[in-house]
């Protein structure tokens, strides 16, 4: 099948916005509710393998000794505060596209590859952010707040193939952590990881392909080739084609899972 549509990741795939967006936001909701926490970045590098920002905070406290209800008591009230603060900065132009996303999507739109999203994130400033960033680039959206369950689940690559009304077999995924890769996986779809500073070091088992920047030479390079594509990069519509290709001549990515969507 023909690569029909890209479904990209957003925080540390389309931006990196992890360590200077959402941590920086995080720390502002502890200081604004008077708390003294602060998360460090190799404090939050290792927090992020928990999907979600609520989790994430809810955890936080649990493993900080505060009761499961008053964890999660304080981390609905503190995800309040932080994601006011993250509106604030997306709106102050803080959190930018990495290098390369803008040249990809307009090389994706010119050989008529559909764009769409599928992310952790909550819904609120996910609309915000791809309206300012690149507003009207993606058909289909799917937030955090849509699913019953975050990634590594595959809920919302499923949701984003019903709305998108494609078989995951004409599908890529883009994402930059083992997370985001299982979730694609467990949905059938082929996955390419563009790695960041904090997820450079992981391992992606089943990924098609992983790369450390969507640029070029010397900026990015390729991390992982396992169906030795050996592509040219910068990333581009033909390297997601190939990785399509290659998968579907090598048999069903490693977890797909069968099941509603
Ligand atoms: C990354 C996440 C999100 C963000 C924080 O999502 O796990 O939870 O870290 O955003 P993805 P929220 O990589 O799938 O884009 O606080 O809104 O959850
Ligand atoms: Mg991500």
């Amino acid at each position: 099948m023909a690569l029909a549509a890209v479904v990209f990741d957003v925080d540390g795939t389309l931006v990196d916005s992890e360590q200077e967006g959402h941590r920086v936001a995080f720390n502002r909701a502890f200081e604004e509710m008077g708390l003294e926490d602060r998360w460090e970045p190799s404090a939050y590098r290792r927090l992020l393998a928990v999907p979600g920002g609520v989790a994430r905070l809810a955890h936080y406290f649990r493993t900080a000794g505060v009761s499961p209800g008053e964890a999660q008591a304080l981390a609905t009230r503190l995800h309040r505060l932080k994601t006011a603060q993250l509106d604030g900065m997306i709106a102050s132009g803080a959190i930018g596209l990495r290098p390369g996303v803008g040249e990809l999507h307009a090389d994706l739109r010119s050989a008529g590859v559909r764009l769409a999203v599928a992310t952790t994130g909550s819904g609120g400033w996910v609309g915000a952010l791809l309206g300012r960033l690149a507003p009207d680039a993606f058909e289909v959206v799917v937030t955090g707040s849509e699913v019953a369950v975050l990634k590594p689940d595959p809920a919302c690559y499923h949701l984003a193939l019903s709305r998108l009304a494609l078989e995951p077999g004409e599908v890529v995924a883009v994402e930059d952590s083992p997370t985001g890769c299982a979730a694609a996986l467990g949905a059938g779809l082929a996955c390419v990881v563009v790695a960041n500073s904090d997820t450079l070091d992981k391992c992606f088992p089943g990924a098609a392909l992983v790369v450390s920047g969507f640029g070029g030479p010397p900026e990015a390079s390729v991390v992982a080739d396992p169906l030795g594509l050996d592509p040219c990069l910068p990333l581009r519509s033909r390297h997601l084609a190939a990785v399509l290709a290659a998968v579907a001549a090598a048999g069903p990515p490693a977890g797909a899972s069968v099941g509603a969507r």
